[in-house]
């Protein structure tokens, strides 16, 4: 669906289906005066190798563990895990107003590369590849033990990342995390009464709309949603039918290492800084109940950033207390991201 020049002129609430939430778009007010904080723009120069870094090869970690010398992607047990293999047994004192329940998981961390310096976007095709090969492996691996599997990226300091060191998380739970029983409960809804997978068609309509895409190839495609609440927030879809991350086929994985390099390549372009981003995968929910029908794979990136490498949207006030709340509409944050150049700023 295209929008009408009403919805790029006047105040207006959108409706994101997959959450069932909505949120404020304000169009008018783009040429609002700013003077909030100005941060200063730091681009260190990075090593491949710091000795410091409890993410690079051979290094000691904060649990006293040693590093391998690992060459390619490299996987291990976070040492402070969120989820642990306990929790307690039995029942808890329980009332309406005073619910709780056991929970038990894992939580790795994935190291991309060994080099400190080297974000996926400026990974090689291959290399990128061989991380989604990881990605796959750990979800089919902890979705034999656990219901979620929230595959995910944490990336620059602003999004509170401890490490420059490219890595992701994968944290595995017993049971199903708030966002993705929403869209559970979304998508199941949407399959039952179309008999079609809701981000399949959602998908198809944007292609056929165009002014949300930034990008696409043949088994992907990149859009900026119609509902999206974070400047340049995009979903990252299959462009046919896929459940989860180790359902893809070895073409659609090496078409998924192109998208998202040219992606991240974009994103960085478009500050003419390594772009801050928290991102993640969202997957049919494992256990009894097969949720593979109604449940399409994609990946959400939410990045802070507004205006500058420095100037970040701030979710508070009338967000926190009442709903998101976003100036520039999705279809001029997408014609953003179609004008950037597909080589990397750094290597110009
Ligand atoms: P961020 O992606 O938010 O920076 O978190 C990095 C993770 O690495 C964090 O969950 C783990 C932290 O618990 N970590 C280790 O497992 N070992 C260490 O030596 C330090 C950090
Ligand atoms: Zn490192």
């Amino acid at each position: 669906m295209k929008v009408g020049k009403t919805l790029q002129e006047f105040a207006h609430r959108r409706f994101n289906p997959l959450t069932g939430e909505w949120v404020l778009v304000s169009p008018h007010r783009t040429k609002r005066p700013w003077l909030g904080q100005q941060e200063p723009a730091k681009e260190p120069a990075r090593n491949s190798y710091e000795p410091d870094c409890y993410l690079c090869p051979g290094n000691l970690r904060a649990s006293g563990q040693r590093n391998p010398s690992y060459t390619s992607t490299f996987v291990f047990e976070n040492d402070f895990p969120a989820l642990t293999g306990s929790s307690f047994q039995g029942n808890e004192p329980f009332s309406n107003l005073f619910r709780s329940e056991p929970v038990t998981g894992e939580c790795r961390v994935v190291c991309f590369s060994p080099r400190h310096d080297l974000t996926l976007a400026e990974m090689k095709p291959e290399e990128i590849k061989r991380v989604i090969d990881v990605l796959a492996e750990q979800t089919s691996e902890l979705g034999q033990r656990y219901r979620w599997v929230q595959v995910f990226e944490n990336k620059g300091s602003l999004m509170g990342c401890s490490n420059p060191h490219p890595h992701g998380q994968i944290w595995a739970s017993t049971s199903l995390p708030n966002q993705p029983a929403k869209e559970e409960k979304s998508q199941k809804n949407y399959y039952r009464l179309h008999g079609k997978k809701l981000l399949l068609r959602y998908g198809e309509e944007e292609m056929a709309a165009g002014e949300r895409v930034v990008m696409a190839n043949s088994d992907w495609i990149v859009i900026v949603p119609f509902w999206a609440v974070w400047p340049f927030e995009t979903l990252l879809i299959p462009r046919k039918a896929v459940s989860r991350l180790p359902d893809l086929t070895n073409r659609q994985r090496e078409n998924l290492a192109d998208i998202l390099k040219r992606l991240l390549t974009r994103y960085d372009n478009l500050f003419q800084t390594s772009f801050p981003y928290s991102m993640g995968w969202h997957g049919a929910p494992f256990g009894k109940k097969d949720t593979r029908f109604h449940w399409q794979l994609h990946a959400h990136f939410y990045p802070p950033l507004l205006r500058s490498a420095t100037v970040k949207k701030f979710m508070v006030g009338y967000e926190m207390l009442a709903e998101p709340q976003r100036d520039i509409t999705p279809e001029q944050a997408a014609s953003q991201l179609r004008a950037q150049s597909e080589k990397h700023y750094r290597h110009r």
